[in-house]
C-alpha cells in the first residue's frame, strides 16, 4: 500500500498515500451516481484522512449488473480454475487459488439401473459486507474463496475503512481478475449495505460484522429472494486456565488473546476464567503485562498498542468500562483514556466478575478483559457455555484428559489448546449459536459459494 510518496515515520514504518477513492465497478474508479463523498478518519488524530465516493442502491445496482453480466456471460465461471494466476497473490489467494482446480462433485452410488454424479457450480453473483477491525484479511477471507469458486462479487467494506478494498480491487485488475467480476461499493450500512441483502439480482450474501446487523440481513435476504447468507459476528469468548499451566506461558496467552488488535477481536479472549490454585499469580502477571503495554502511534516501532477504530467504538468501550465499575467488578489496573486526541484506551482488567455482569455479558470489542475464578472443571466448562456465542474458547492445561473433555463440552466453533488466536487459512472458522453460521477459511467456505446440482442416468437401458 506504499509508494515512493509515502512519508518515512520512525526507523521503517510508512503512512501509506492514499490513491484510489472513488467506487470500482465494472473494472473501474468511477464516481458515485449522486456525486457524494463521506470523509475517512485517522483513529490517531480523529481527522480527515480522505473523502471517498458513497455508493447507495443505484451504485449498488450497476455493480450488480456488472457482476450479473461477467457471470452470465463472462468467462470467470467457466474457467477451468488452474488457469488462475494472480500475481500480487497472499497466503489466501494462494491457498483458494489451489482449490480452484480441485472443486468436484462426487459420484452416488444409485439403486439398480442408475447412475448419478453431484455437480458443484458456483452460486452466482455474492454481494459481501464487511467489518473495520481487519480491512485487508476481512477483504481476502471474503474475496479468495468466492473468486476460487467461480462466483462474482459486489463488496462493501466497513465506513469505517473504505480505502484499502480499493487498492486490491485495482490489483486485481493488475492480475487480470475480468471487468465485473470484482465490484468494490463504499456506503453506509443502512442504504449501500442494505441495497445488497435485499437485492433480488443477488445470490448470496456473506457478513462480517454485528449480530444486531447480521439478524437484519437475514430478514432482509428472506423479504427479497430467500438468497442464502452466512454470518461470522460476534463473540464473548472464554478462556480457562486450569491450576496445573504454566503461569508465564498462561498469562503471556491470555493477554495476547485479550489485547490483540486493541481488543478489536472478534475471537478475543474476553472471559478469563482461572482456576482457584493459580488464580493469584495469574492476576499479578497479567497486571505487570498491562501496565509494561506501550499504547500509542501504531507507526510508531515501539508502541504496543493503538488506537480504537472510531469516536463510536472508543466511547462505547469507555461506557462499558463505566458499567463494569457501577456494577461492582474491581478494577485492577487501567480503564483511562491515553492522551488528548485520538481514540486511546490502557489495558483494562476487572477482577471479581460475576456471570451475570454487563462486562462478562456483552461484547465489548475493546482492550477489556474480565477475569473469573473457579473451583472444578465442571463448574468452568458451564460459566464458560453460559453465554449467547459461541465463536472460540480456549484451555490451557497439561492434562489431556482434562482438555479433551472440556473441549468437547464448549460450544464454540473453533477451539485453542495451549495457545490462542492461531489462524491458518486451512483452518475453517466460524460460529455456533448467536456468533453466526457458516465458515470462512478452510475448504469448507468455499461450499459457501457453491450449489450443488444432482445429475441422475439410466445405466444403458436399464429400467429403473
Ligand atoms: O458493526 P456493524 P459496527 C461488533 C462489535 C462492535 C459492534 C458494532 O461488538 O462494537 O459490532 O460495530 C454494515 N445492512 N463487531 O457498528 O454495524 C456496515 O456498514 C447491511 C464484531 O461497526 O455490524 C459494515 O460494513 N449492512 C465484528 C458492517 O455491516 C449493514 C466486527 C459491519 O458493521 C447494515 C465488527 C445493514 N442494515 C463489529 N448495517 C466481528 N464479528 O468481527 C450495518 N451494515
Amino acid at each position: 500500500h506504499c509508494d515512493e510518496n509515502s512519508n518515512l515515520i520512525g526507523s521503517s514504518l510508512k503512512i501509506p498515500t492514499i490513491k484510489f477513492t472513488k467506487l470500482f465497478i465494472n473494472g473501474e474508479f468511477v464516481d458515485s451516481i449522486s456525486g457524494k463523498t463521506f470523509d475517512t478518519f485517522d483513529p490517531r488524530t480523529g481527522e480527515v484522512i480522505a473523502k471517498v465516493s458513497l455508493g447507495d442502491a443505484e451504485d449498488v445496482n450497476l455493480a450488480v449488473k456488472a457482476a450479473r453480466d461477467a457471470f452470465d456471460h463472462g468467462p470467470w465461471p467457466r474457467m477451468s480454475g488452474s488457469v488462475i494466476d494472480i500475481a500480487t497473490a497472499s497466503r489466501t489467494l494462494r491457498y483458494y487459488a489451489g482449490a480452484a482446480d480441485k472443486i468436484h462433485g462426487t459420484l452416488l452410488k444409485l439403486s439398480k439401473g442408475l447412475q448419478g454424479y453431484t455437480l458443484k457450480e458456483p452460486i452466482g453473483v455474492v454481494g459481501s459486507i464487511i467489518p473495520w477491525n481487519f480491512p485487508t484479511a476481512m477483504f481476502f477471507m471474503k474475496t479468495a474463496p468466492a473468486l476460487a469458486a467461480g462466483c462474482t462479487i459486489i463488496l462493501k467494506p466497513a465506513e469505517q475503512t473504505p480505502l484499502s478494498a480499493l487498492y486490491y480491487a485495482h490489483l486485481a485488475k493488475l492480475a487480470g481478475v475480468p471487468d465485473g467480476v470484482l465490484n468494490v461499493v463504499n456506503g453506509y450500512g443502512c442504504t449501500t449495505g442494505a441495497a445488497i441483502t435485499s437485492h433480488m439480482d443477488i445470490d448470496k450474501v456473506t457478513f462480517t460484522g454485528s449480530t444486531e446487523v447480521g439478524r437484519k440481513i437475514m430478514m432482509a435476504a428472506a423479504a427479497s429472494n430467500l438468497k442464502p447468507v452466512s454470518l461470522e459476528l460476534g463473540g464473548k469468548s472464554p478462556l480457562l486456565i486450569f491450576d496445573d499451566a504454566d503461569v508465564d506461558q498462561a498469562a503471556d496467552i491470555a493477554f495476547r488473546g485479550m489485547f490483540f488488535n486493541k481488543g478489536e477481536i472478534c475471537v478475543a479472549s474476553s472471559r478469563v476464567f482461572v482456576q482457584e490454585g493459580i488464580y493469584e499469580k495469574l492476576e499479578k502477571k497479567l497486571v505487570e503485562r498491562a501496565k509494561a503495554t506501550v499504547v500509542g502511534d501504531p507507526f510508531d516501532p515501539k508502541v504496543h498498542q493503538g488506537p480504537q477504530t472510531d469516536k463510536k467504538q472508543f466511547e462505547k468501550i469507555l461506557s462499558y468500562i463505566e458499567k463494569g465499575k457501577t456494577e461492582g467488578a474491581t478494577l485492577l489496573v487501567g480503564s483511562n483514556r491515553v492522551g488528548q486526541k485520538g481514540y486511546y484506551i490502557e489495558p483494562t482488567i476487572f477482577a471479581d466478575v460475576k456471570d451475570g455482569m454487563t462486562i462478562a455479558k456483552e461484547e465489548i470489542f475493546g482492550p477489556v478483559m474480565c477475569l473469573m475464578k473457579f473451583k472444578t472443571m465442571e463448574e468452568g466448562i458451564k460459566r464458560a457455555n453460559s453465554t449467547t456465542y459461541g465463536l472460540a474458547a480456549g484451555i490451557i492445561t497439561k492434562n489431556l484428559n482434562v482438555a479433551n473433555t472440556v473441549l468437547r463440552s464448549i460450544r464454540a466453533g473453533v477451539i485453542w489448546i495451549n495457545c490462542y488466536t492461531v489462524f491458518d487459512m486451512d483452518c475453517p472458522y466460524g460460529g455456533y449459536k448467536m456468533s453466526g453460521f457458516g465458515r470462512d477459511f478452510g475448504l469448507e467456505a468455499l461450499d459457501q459459494y457453491l450449489q450443488i446440482k444432482s445429475v441422475v442416468t439410466p445405466v444403458l437401458n436399464s429400467p429403473w
